[in-house]
């Protein structure tokens, strides 16, 4: 069975939960406790050399990075719509999982990091960059009912998970409509799971 190295409070780990969900795979969920230092010990550095999670084991294979992740689980099980192979359809995802590796990650769950668990940073830059981050997705979203084109793919898993929880974040994502649209079509995805934090907007 596939084993999912997790942690309930960890946006990026949800995406992981969320997709396996969507493609009814079982698994089991192995807690790590970052507050005990557990992803620094040697056994999980062998594991990810990074000392991160999620990381994903399926039989022999281990993957880490949530957007590797994802592209391992959508080319492995999942229908092509999740990650196309058209040129065109496939460059556009890359781009978007790289905004939530990248923006998203440092801007939205860096502000949480700081107000939620007490890490270091400059919560006013991460805020910042989360603005125009959310401006910037926002707009796409106006153009086109999903991320990175008229399916959804992994690209709004990858991206979700931060932007539904920006209330930790405090920022406020209400005055953009076409994010807000899109969170009711994520959430009415079959299989879709939350996580603590997230209000949904169909309730
Ligand atoms: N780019 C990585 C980031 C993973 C990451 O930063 N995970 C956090 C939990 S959400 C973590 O393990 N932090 C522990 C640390 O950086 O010491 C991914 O997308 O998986």
């Amino acid at each position: 069975m596939i084993k999912l190295y997790d942690m309930h409070e960890s946006g990026n780990c949800y995406k992981i939960r969320l997709f396996l969900n969507i493609l009814k795979l079982e698994y089991e969920s192995i807690p790590v406790d970052l507050k005990k230092n557990e992803h620094k010990s040697n056994s999980f550095l062998s594991l990810n050399p990074r000392g991160e999670i999620p990381v994903l084991i399926d039989q022999s294979l281990i993957v880490w990075d949530s957007q590797a992740i994802l592209v391992y689980l959508a080319k492995k099980y999942a229908d092509k719509l999740w990650l196309p192979d058209i040129a065109d359809n496939l460059a556009s995802v890359m781009q978007w999982l790289s905004v939530a590796g990248e923006e998203l990650f440092s801007g939205l769950a860096g502000a949480r990091g700081i107000l939620k668990f007490g890490r270091p940073g400059n919560l006013a830059e991460c805020q910042t960059l989360a603005t125009k981050t959310l401006e910037i997705i926002d707009n796409q979203l106006h153009k086109q009912a999903w991320i990175a084109g008229s399916q959804v793919s992994i690209a709004d898993l990858a991206c979700y998970p931060y932007i539904a929880l920006a209330d930790q974040a405090q920022v406020n994502t209400d005055k953009y409509l076409a994010i807000q649209r899109w969170f009711r079509q994520i959430e009415a995805l079959p299989g879709y799971i939350s996580m603590p934090g997230i209000k949904q907007q169909n309730q």
